[in-house]
């Protein structure tokens, strides 16, 4: 038996016994009880168990009242912990709150709410985020790197890299150490990842299939012409979604919009309900092989205006030469950049 439940012998003990929750009385706040505002439901002629039981079962159940004359239960939406603030006087009822267990690490801080580590999220730390954009809402103060998310439909969890700025950020593909990563790839490459988490690195259309599920999610695009930091261009995909495998990962979106004066153009819009290819599996609308003249995997129609997967190479001109370079027509012309990224967010 937990040894909080000792504490509490002889009235919460069998509810101990069934959840991971345990109740703890306010010893700094005698004769108190959470003010009415804080009192989400009252329920009468039960038991202190039963009531116990009930805010444990009701997530938004942060503590309750019990009067053992009355036999009545009182759920709370709140919680105090000490500072008596939220309180008023009631001689009848006796105040229990919630002790929660935080769970992967998590820890229990002075205001009775868990501080997740390591991608988790929740109340209690239950589950890892989805996508880096609900590790970085949730507050945490999780720094770029590797986490492990898991997406709603994913079977299993799989490392991703965050950037967590900007609203928190899942690479998809990252183009910055010239030559170190080859991007004319196989379908099953393109479907499972390659590179470097944190390098040169392609996610994977598997992985983007179904952290874009949920169909709120925006990609973003992103090039710089030289490594400073104010000379960028990007464009942004909204509600931005794939269909699976078997359909050939086809790209839905709904608009496209451009970041203020530092707008890269939209060059996707052509390609929206395209299928994605790769040199080795022709979904395309053109007679020939695009992955094959493109040199890359992507979304080709007949074929393209854009090769984001394309040659990156820095020691050149920066001029595009050949259909196989990087380039995106609408607006960057025949220039080739620097550094490129694509994300999730
Ligand atoms: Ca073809």
């Amino acid at each position: 038996m937990h040894k909080l439940c000792c504490i509490l012998a002889g009235l919460l003990t069998p509810v101990c016994m069934i959840h991971t929750d345990n109740y703890r009385v306010l010893t700094s706040c005698p004769g108190l009880i959470m003010k009415r505002q804080f009192i989400a439901l009252i329920i009468r002629d039960v038991t202190k168990v039963d009531c116990g039981r009930t805010c444990t079962e009701d997530d938004s159940c942060e503590s309750f009242h019990y009067d053992s004359t009355s036999r009545s239960c009182h759920l709370n939406t709140d919680f105090d912990n000490g500072h008596c603030s939220k309180m008023e006087f009631n001689s009848e009822m006796i105040y229990y709150f919630k002790v929660k267990v935080c769970m992967n690490g998590g820890i229990l801080q002075s205001n009775s709410r868990c501080r997740c580590v390591n991608g988790y999220v929740g109340s209690k730390c239950q589950r890892l985020m989805r996508d880096c954009k609900e590790g970085f809402a949730a507050g945490f103060g999780y720094g770029h790197g590797e986490y492990f998310i898991k997406p709603a439909s994913a079977s299993t969890p799989f490392k991703v890299f965050c950037r967590m700025w900007f609203g928190g950020r899942t690479i998809l593909q990252w183009r910055k150490e010239s030559f170190s990563e080859p991007f004319n790839r196989s379908w099953a490459e393109y479907r499972d990842g390659f590179g470097r988490l944190g390098g040169d690195q392609w996610l994977g259309l598997e992985k983007m299939y179904h952290i874009c599920k949920p169909g709120t999610v925006m990609l973003g695009i992103e090039i710089r012409f030289e490594n400073t930091p104010n000379d960028y261009k990007q464009q942004q995909y909204f509600n931005f979604s794939l269909s699976n495998e078997k359909d050939g990962y086809r790209m839905y979106f709904s608009y496209s919009e451009g970041t203020g004066r530092n707008a890269m153009g939209d060059s996707l819009t052509p390609l929206k309900h395209c299928a994605f290819s790769t040199y080795d599996q022709d979904n395309d609308n053109s007679e020939q092989n695009c992955a094959v003249r493109f040199g890359s995997g992507f979304w080709f129609n007949a074929c393209a205006d854009c090769n984001p997967n394309g040659h990156l190479d820095r020691q050149k001109k920066r001029r595009r030469t050949s259909d196989s370079d990087y380039f995106w027509t609408y607006d960057l012309g025949d220039r080739v950049p620097y550094i490129a990224s694509m994300w999730l967010g």
